[in-house]
């Protein structure tokens, strides 16, 4: 994998030579695809996991499924639906919490948003085999906050999200399908349909690969028809974005809480507080 370097310095902090001052990210990824990445609103890495790595990732989700064995059964219960969703990832398993500042995720969210960064959400999907199509997506954006028209001082809303698929995607689990470039439409709103759209590309990747997008990215997941099918999602927003709206309060005795006690200010950070003035 090429990487390179880039060194950020936040300009006009309180105190100069603060922690936080100056970065210096190693991006796991060249410029050209961080080019691609801005113009079509995606980005493709094969084989971000493999072997043990994948395999204690699945282990961690398949443990939290059981443990959250109600949600799964409302969800396989449902005709029609997203699937079963599992959210607050990191506060449930280590293995999740780990993957905090996974470089070549965290790196290129640098690269494309700046250094002051937050995770918005860590959660999962996980769909079962149906007939009639019962574990789909519509199209769909994930910041949908843009007024139309768009006032001169609209803050657009800039998000990655990071989509980490644990089995193969193929005709039994079913692809993703975005339109490429369509995170920069901001006077349209996607069609509440699971219809083709023109210029709409399919990606399949196998299990351990991910798909970066843009938060807001037209996407829909193609349906689970005969092959469970697991996912994690990774949202990050700048710092000075809330956390998502899904999935309510996250638990009280969760694993991040003990963890801050101990964060530094990169962790506390990412994890929502602080990371600006
Ligand atoms: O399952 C997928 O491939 C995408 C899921 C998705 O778009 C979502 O949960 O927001
Ligand atoms: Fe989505």
């Amino acid at each position: 994998m090429e990487q390179h370097t880039l060194h950020y310095e936040i300009l006009n902090v309180f105190h100069p030579g603060e922690t936080g001052q100056y970065w210096d990210v190693d991006v796991h990824a060249t410029l050209e695809e961080l080019q691609q990445f801005a113009d079509t609103g995606y980005l493709i890495r094969e084989e971000l996991f493999q072997g043990e790595a994948l395999q204690k990732l699945r282990d961690a989700l398949d443990r939290l499924e059981e443990r959250e064995s109600e949600g799964r059964a409302a969800a396989i219960a449902s005709k029609q639906g997203w699937g079963f969703i599992p959210r607050h990832l990191m506060d449930k398993d280590e293995a999740f919490l780990e993957l905090l500042k996974f470089q070549p995720i965290l790196s290129i969210v640098r690269a494309m948003m700046g250094p002051l960064v937050r995770l918005r959400g860590l959660s999962a999907r996980i769909t079962y085999p149906g007939d009639d199509r019962q574990h789909q997506t519509p199209w769909h954006q994930h910041m949908r906050v843009v007024p139309n028209p768009v006032p001169p001082w609209f803050s657009r809303p800039h998000c990655v999200d990071c989509f980490i698929y644990l089995d193969d995607l193929n005709e039994d689990t079913g692809g993703v399908v975005v339109v490429p470039g369509s995170h920069d439409w901001l006077d349209k709103a996607t069609p509440s349909t699971y219809e083709p759209l023109d210029g709409e590309v399919e990606i399949r990747v196998k299990a351990g690969g991910a798909v970066l997008i843009h938060g807001n990215l037209w996407h829909r997941a193609l349906p689970t028809l005969r092959a469970k099918r697991r996912m994690l999602i990774f949202g990050y927003t700048p710092t000075w974005l809330r956390r998502s709206p899904h999935g309510g309060k996250p638990p009280e005795d969760g694993l991040t809480q003990t963890f801050l006690k101990d964060a530094d200010m990169e962790e506390r950070m990412l994890l929502g507080i602080g990371g600006y003035t």
